[in-house]
Parts: structure tokens; sequence; C-alpha cells
């Protein structure tokens, strides 16, 4: 594992059952579970980030300085809060929640250690609790749910588990977007992860690489690295901020609103290269294409633009220079585009023929709106946006329901998911902003990289 997977890994922000309970029960809980994350965990700057984010999810604060109680006798500690029994039904005691943290805090990734946290917790609790503790332990590891029953460990902490197990399991993906300026590279990784983190705006704006990558654990919290160094943010802004403008490459590990959280997935966006006041963007994103490896090139063609001078020459030194295993072309601001001229369907067969004669034999081409994927994605997940961007997306979900515009058909089949349906400024049904949602192609087009995985592969080949 390398030190960005670690850190991607962290308390999540959920409705922990504590939170009901007073402060210094809460104090005595987080003291235990610093003992075993000091005795556990082999590195002392991960365990302490962790420890902050399970402050955050307890105390709503990062700040350590009153969180732990000082001299705390473990064991007497240990003894009285696996026996406190649960607000608000106080049928359950906290003796399996507290297994629970220890896992997720020191020990996803390791069941050995899982093991001996186990063990040491079992010597302070009664033995008649032994067997349901080591049973517990080995259906976490395995990824059997039935560990939660009976239990009070929320549905919501059991699908942090799981996506955490499986992000650790999973191969590392890289998808490397790349285009013309203002194409919408970077709204379309916006839109991904459902937060706007890169800077996107309609002039030479990407100045450097940047790495985004998937982390499992739910929240708003961004772990920046660049150089040696590494920062925290909890806002959208302040990331756009960082990488506004930004001279040197940078990762940047979140939680994606999207499926593909639960696997290890990188963006990397890059600089437009044909810039000609930034002529150097042009050589920052070839030497990228050319020297880092990549599992997906996502091409990113603006609709109204296609067949540009700008394009025709980067797409003729991807096919003479660079290697990648797949190549998707995504055809992006269909909201633009006039369907009177042409449909969908005929404007995506034009691009398919166009890329065929450049060379590229059978192009995967995706139609797509990322502006309006972004927005839509950001108000049904509870985003607060601006009255702009609000007025933008109520405009979106109603151009998204049309009949001309559906692109969801033309990507594999999405899960629905339950979404707010409280967006007070929308006077769409919840099931309508879902259906404009999915006809934006953000979600089909998750869903494809998804399929990378499994083992059809048709569609990469
Ligand atoms: N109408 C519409 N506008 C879009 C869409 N996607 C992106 N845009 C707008 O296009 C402009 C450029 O988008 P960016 O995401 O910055 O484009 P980029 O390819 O990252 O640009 P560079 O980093 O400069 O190369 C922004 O103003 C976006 O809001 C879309 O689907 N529809
Ligand atoms: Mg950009």
């Amino acid at each position: 594992m390398n030190i960005q997977d670690g850190y991607a890994i962290c308390y999540p922000q959920i409705k922990h059952p504590l939170l009901l309970e007073k402060d210094n029960l809460k104090q005595e809980y987080i003291t235990l579970v610093k003992y075993y994350t000091d005795k556990y965990c082999v590195d002392d700057k991960l365990a302490l980030f962790r420890l902050k984010t399970f402050s955050m999810a307890l105390f709503g604060t990062t700040d350590l300085s009153n969180v732990f109680l000082p001299g705390e006798n473990v064991s007497k500690l240990s003894r009285a809060i696996t026996k406190t029994r649960f607000i608000p039904f106080r049928l359950y005691s906290y003796r399996y929640l507290l297994l629970f943290d220890c896992l997720l805090i020191i020990a996803s990734e390791d069941e050995n250690i899982g093991m001996k946290i186990c063990n040491d917790l079992k010597s302070t609790i009664n033995k008649r609790y032994h067997n349901t503790m080591d049973t517990m332990l080995s259906q976490m590891y395995k990824g059997d749910a039935a560990f939660a029953i009976n239990k009070l460990i929320t549905d919501e902490m059991v699908e942090e588990w799981n996506r955490i197990r499986s992000f650790i399991n999973s191969l590392n993906r890289i998808l490397t977007f790349t285009a013309t300026m203002s194409a919408g590279k970077s709204t379309l990784i916006n839109a991904i992860i459902g937060k706007e983190l890169s800077y996107a705006k309609m002039a030479a704006c990407t100045s450097t690489i940047i790495k985004f990558l998937t982390s499992p654990s739910r929240g708003s919290l961004c772990n920046i690295f660049y150089g040696e160094q590494m920062k925290q943010f909890q806002g959208a802004g302040d990331i756009r901020e960082f990488t506004k403008g930004r001279k040197e490459p940078c990762c940047v590990n979140t939680f994606f609103i999207s499926p593909l959280s639960s696997r290890k997935i990188t963006l990397i966006d890059t600089p437009g290269v044909n810039s000609s006041q930034n002529l150097e963007h042009r050589k920052i994103t070839r030497t990228e294409l050319t020297s880092a490896s990549t599992d997906i090139l996502v091409y990113v063609i603006p609709v109204e633009n296609y067949g540009s001078e700008g394009d025709f020459e980067h797409l003729s030194f991807i096919r003479k220079n660079v290697n990648y295993n797949s190549i998707i072309f995504v055809v992006n601001m269909m909201d633009s585009c006039d369907l009177e001229d042409d449909s969908v369907d005929e404007i995506v067969n034009n691009i398919e023929e166009h890329l065929i004669a450049i060379g590229f034999e059978k192009p995967i081409v995706c139609p797509m709106s990322a502006k309006a994927g972004m927005l839509i994605k950001q108000a049904m997940f509870g985003t607060e946006l601006s009255d702009n961007d609000k007025k933008a997306c109520s405009a979106y979900v109603g151009l998204f329901l049309n009949d001309g515009l559906k692109l969801g058909s033309l990507y594999p089949p999405v899960e629905k998911l339950s979404i707010r349906n409280d967006i007070g400024w929308l006077e769409n049904t919840p099931d309508e902003v879902w259906s404009a949602f999915i006809n934006t192609g953000i979600p089909g087009f998750e869903k494809l990289i998804l399929n990378l995985d499994k083992e059809d592969k048709e569609c990469w080949t």
C-alpha cells in the first residue's frame, strides 16, 4: 500500500451511536481507542490522522487537545466502557462497537492486527462474549454483513466497512483525461467526484497535472499531497483555490460521491494542449501522456467543435505516441447542441466516422453533459449551490427530461440510488431529477468505468 492509500482510509462522517451520549463517555471511549491505536498502528502520523477523523465524527473537531483523558487506567476504562449500555434502548453494551471502531481505524488493511486487537480487548471482557467477538471479527473480514446483527452496528457502518474492504481489495486503475483547452475535462472530473474540486472556467485554466484519488470513507475531507508535504482541507472551495493556477503537480485524495469510491481509482486532470498563451501546457500534458502509464485515456471533445484543427493534431499525436489499455471519447456539452439539425445518434455516428478516419478502430463514443451531471449530482446529494448554479441546474433537469436527450439509454443500466427528496428550489419530483441525471450520461459513464473490473471486458477492448 502506498502512502496515499493509507490516508484514504479514515473514520467516515456517519451518525455514530455515541453522538447521543454525554461528552465524558465519548472522551473515555476515544481515549480507549487511542490506546489501541498507539499500540497497534505502526505509523504514528497515520494513527494520529485517523484518530482526528474519529474525533471529527464524535466531536465535530479534529482538535484533539481536550479530547483524550490523561493518565487513565486502560483496563479499568475498558471494563467500564464495554459494560456501558447503549442509548436509547440500554439493551446492548459498547463492547462490539468498540471492536468495530478499533478494526476500522487500525486494522481494516490487516486481519492479523485485527485478531490481536480482538484478543487484547477480550482480556477485559467476560468470557461468555468471546465467541461472539471472534465470529464478528471473521465475518467482518469475509464481508458477511451478519456481523452487525444485534450489536447496534448501523447499516451505514456496515456499508462503510464493506466499501473500505472492497477498496483495499481492488486494483488501482488510472484514467487520464486529455483534450484541447476548455473542452470540459476538469468539469467532467468534478462531475464524477460530485464536488467542484478542480478549477474550471471558459479559458485555459488547468496548469499542471492534478491527480484525484478515491477514498472509500464518506465525508468532505480532502488530503492534498504535494512535494513532500500533505495538507487537509474540508471544503471544495479551498481545494479549488489550491488547484487554481498551480504550477507544481499535486494529488488530491477524497471520497467520490460515486460508485467508484469503492475502488482504487485515479483520475488525472491535465492542461489543455492548444493554449497559445501558455505554450508550456502542451508540453506538460504530452510528457504526462508519454511517460506515465494509464489504463484508460479519456479524450474529451466539445460537441460543437469536433473536427477542429487542435483536436486533429492532438488525436494524431496520441495515436502515434501514447500507450493505453483503452480509449474513450467523451462528446461533451450535449446540452448546447441543436437537436433540430442532428439527432444524438447522428452526432455520435458522425464523430465515430471522424475518429475512424483518423485511425481509431471501433471508437467508444460517450455523449454527455458534464456540467449538467455535476450540478444535478450535487443537488441530489446535498451540496449547497449558488443561486446561479440552482438556476442552471433547474434548466438542465428540464432539458434532460426531453425525449431527444435521453443519453442514459446509450449506456449500461445503472441501479437507482436514494437521493434527497427535499430539494425545495427544484419543481421536479425526485424520480424526474434522477431520470434527468441518468440522461446527462454521467452515471452511465461511471458504470462503464466500473465494468473494467468485471469479467466482461468487452467494452474495453
Ligand atoms: N454548457 C456546458 N458547459 C460546460 C460543460 N462542461 C464544461 N462546461 C464549461 O466549459 C468551460 C470549460 O470547462 P473546463 O472543465 O474548465 O474545461 P477544461 O477542459 O478543464 O479546460 P482547461 O483546463 O483550460 O484545458 C467551463 O466554463 C465549464 O463550465 C457542459 O457539459 N455543458
Ligand atoms: Mg481543466
